[in-house]
């Protein structure tokens, strides 16, 4: 039900109004296949989600160069087919793909250190290509681990904190931002993006906001980021001119309040994509 709260908050009359030009593909269904799949007995949907995997890479592979998809959800999970599908296209392009992942929790767990079960908590580590995700779709174009950056953690299971050391993610808790702003990381990596010429995924998981302004997540933790520091996140990015894809991730609208928290993420997409109080160079209101 998350996209349909996204289109009802008005996610297309908020894009058409700053000027761009919106194709709503409507909902995918995920490719058939088999129902048993290869993974350890605790994980959940292992056969649905490599269905779905492979649907939205297939999509993502298909987006016409120059234009900007929006994925809309929806668990987590789906990034396992927007972020490796969109660096197949960024690769085709021979563009290098990053990865900005806004969230609470770091989603490096592999299936067998998962201990929820929850293939939502996996897409980042699956897309690195480093470890065994028996019987989902192998990854062709791997995202090398200092081309991305998670802004936002506060809940790190053990072992992804271990596997997290390890690697070479850049990774901003709330502690960072804290003492810093959310400014000065993000515009660190938009620099890093730009100096490559790359091709800019962001994956916004709804949790990366504090549940007093968004409640309508499964997985609320405290101590997020306000709604002025993710404007100035979306803000940022839009400036940098460098976002080629966007993940709206785990809205639930059965846990919203008269849907605010749908009608948080749309202003924030617009603020994406060009809405301002100002322009910066003029001054002039747009
Ligand atoms: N790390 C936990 C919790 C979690 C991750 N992503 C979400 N929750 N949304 C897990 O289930 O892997
Ligand atoms: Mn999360
Ligand atoms: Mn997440």
């Amino acid at each position: 039900m998350g996209p349909d709260a996204l289109r009802v908050a008005g996610l297309h009359d908020a894009l058409t109004g700053l000027g761009h030009h919106v194709t709503d593909l409507g909902n995918l269904s995920p490719l058939p296949v088999a129902d048993r799949c290869d993974m350890p007995a605790h994980i959940h949907a292992p056969a649905q989600t490599v269905g779905w995997t492979q649907a939205i890479a297939n999509t993502a592979q298909s987006i016409a160069v120059g234009d900007l998809p929006i994925f809309l959800g929806g668990d987590h999970s789906l990034s396992l087919g927007s972020v490796t599908g969109m660096a197949s296209h960024a690769a085709a392009q021979g563009k290098p793909q990053f990865v900005l992942w806004l969230d609470a929790h770091s989603d490096f767990h592999t299936p067998s250190s998962s201990t929820s079960g929850n293939l939502h908590g996996t897409p980042l580590a699956y897309a690195t290509g480093k470890f065994g995700f028996s019987g989902f779709p192998p990854v062709p174009n791997p995202i090398p681990e200092d081309h991305i950056c998670i802004l936002g953690l506060r809940s790190v299971d053990a072992a992804e904190r271990d596997m997290l050391q390890a690697s070479g993610i850049r990774r901003h808790d709330m502690r960072d931002i804290d003492e810093t702003g959310i400014a000065r990381p993000l515009a660190a990596f938009l620099d890093t993006v730009a100096q490559a010429n790359g091709a800019l995924h962001v994956s916004f998981d709804v949790d990366f906001l504090d549940p007093g302004f968004a409640p309508a997540v499964g997985t609320t933790v405290p101590g997020g980021a306000t709604i002025r520091e993710a404007h100035l996140v979306m803000e940022m990015i839009c400036d940098s001119g460098l976002m080629s894809s966007l993940d709206l991730v785990e809205l639930n609208p059965f846990l919203d309040e008269r849907g605010r928290t749908a009608q948080v993420m749309v202003d924030l997409v617009a603020s994406a994509l060009g809405r301002r109080v100002f322009d910066r160079q003029t001054q002039a209101f747009g």
